[in-house]
């Protein structure tokens, strides 16, 4: 059987895009390598000293993980080297990452959060590895700031992750399909097994953490009875999965179909919000959802094209198939209009 490498896959499939380039090419053997270094990391992570946390609080106020801080100086260190970028942003820091003036500059801006689902890292559960690429868009006379990477999903130019699991695998787009990698251990590359990947049209499962039934509002509350009851599309109620790493309940999403859903919730009654980060986590499995022909909205608006206002903006998330998520964004539409009319 002929053994397709993702290089290969790149310069062979997806000549139509905007990121194929050889800085492009560059980049992605760069987060390919930073993620074969992570992936060593995650699955030796019982023998190193590398579990637990830091003890510290990051910008989401969120404790962190030794490997969250392993995961981003791995990614951050190779990075910087690629030559190819001008800037960086990731999950764990607060203001953009500069590339310092020691190393060669390139045009493209990358954002990711570096291990995903980490608070499941001791129970050896499934993380993983979420990026999103742009193109920068102002002269490089002006010096890079956190605006250059205020910008829509519907801009990016690839996007995708790598999930450290049963095996390690790459999933991606340049927005021409999506396109998942294996990795082979033995010969240390992503070789390319599961092409052209598209998402059911419907699924079975709705995926949600249910204990914030109580902080969640009437729309939302009928959002998930929806899903719950037997008075559904499917005459049954759907099943629910819940790993609480959003790349690996996005991951059997795509490949099974079903719903996953982060709404807004009133846990902080005076600043409801939704949870998930919008550049780093919810525009870049957007992307990949629509490519797969899926949906990805916030209830009301297209994840895609939600411009953030400040690096770290969170989202409401509801992303998969067509069939789940337009149904979600009905009922609360019809929410929207019996309280304007009340
Ligand atoms: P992280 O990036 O710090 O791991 O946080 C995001 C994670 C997602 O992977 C997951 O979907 C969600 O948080 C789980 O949150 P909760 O524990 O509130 O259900
Ligand atoms: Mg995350």
């Amino acid at each position: 059987m002929r053994q397709v490498t993702v290089t290969e896959h790149l310069l062979l499939h997806q000549t139509q895009s905007p990121a194929a380039t050889g800085q492009f090419t560059r980049l992605l053997y760069d987060l390919i390598l930073s993620a074969k270094i992570v992936s060593r990391n995650v699955n030796n992570a019982g023998l190193l000293d590398v579990l637990g946390a830091t003890g510290g609080i990051n910008v989401q106020g969120e404790a962190v993980q030794k490997l969250d801080e392993l995961a981003n100086k791995t990614l951050i260190h190779r990075m910087e080297r690629a030559g190819v970028l001008c800037a960086m942003a990731s999950e764990e820091n607060a203001d953009i990452i500069r590339i310092p003036d020691r190393f060669a500059k390139g045009d493209y801006l990358l954002i990711f959060d570096p291990l995903d689902g980490s608070s499941n890292i001791d129970a050896n559960i499934n993380v993983g590895t979420i990026f999103s690429i742009f193109r920068r868009e102002r002269p490089e006379s002006v010096d890079v700031s956190a605006e250059d990477f205020l910008r829509p999903g519907v801009e990016q130019v690839a996007a995708g992750y790598f999930l450290y699991g049963p095996s390690t695998m790459l999933v991606y787009t340049t927005g021409q399909g999506v396109h998942g990698f294996t990795l082979d251990p033995t010969v240390g590359e992503f070789l390319l097994s599961h092409p052209d990947i598209r998402i059911p049209s419907q699924g079975k499962i709705y995926s949600v953490n249910e204990s914030n039934w109580h902080y969640w509002d009437e729309a939302t509350r009928e959002v998930v009875e929806y899903f719950k009851g037997a008075n559904n599309e499917l005459g049954r109620p759907y099943s629910l999965r819940y790993v609480g790493s959003l790349v690996a309940d996005f991951h059997r999403s795509l490949l099974y179909g079903g719903v996953f859903l982060y709404p807004m919730d009133y846990k902080h009654p005076d600043k409801p919000r939704g949870k998930l980060r919008l550049l780093c986590e919810a525009s870049p499995l957007a992307f990949l959802a629509e490519q797969a022909g899926g949906l990805a909205s916030d209830g009301t608006r297209r994840i895609l094209d939600i411009t953030p206002k400040t690096l770290h903006d969170r989202v409401p998330l509801f992303i998969g198939s067509p069939s789940e998520v337009s149904r979600i964004i009905s009922i609360y539409q019809t929410h929207r209009e019996k309280a304007s009319h009340a």
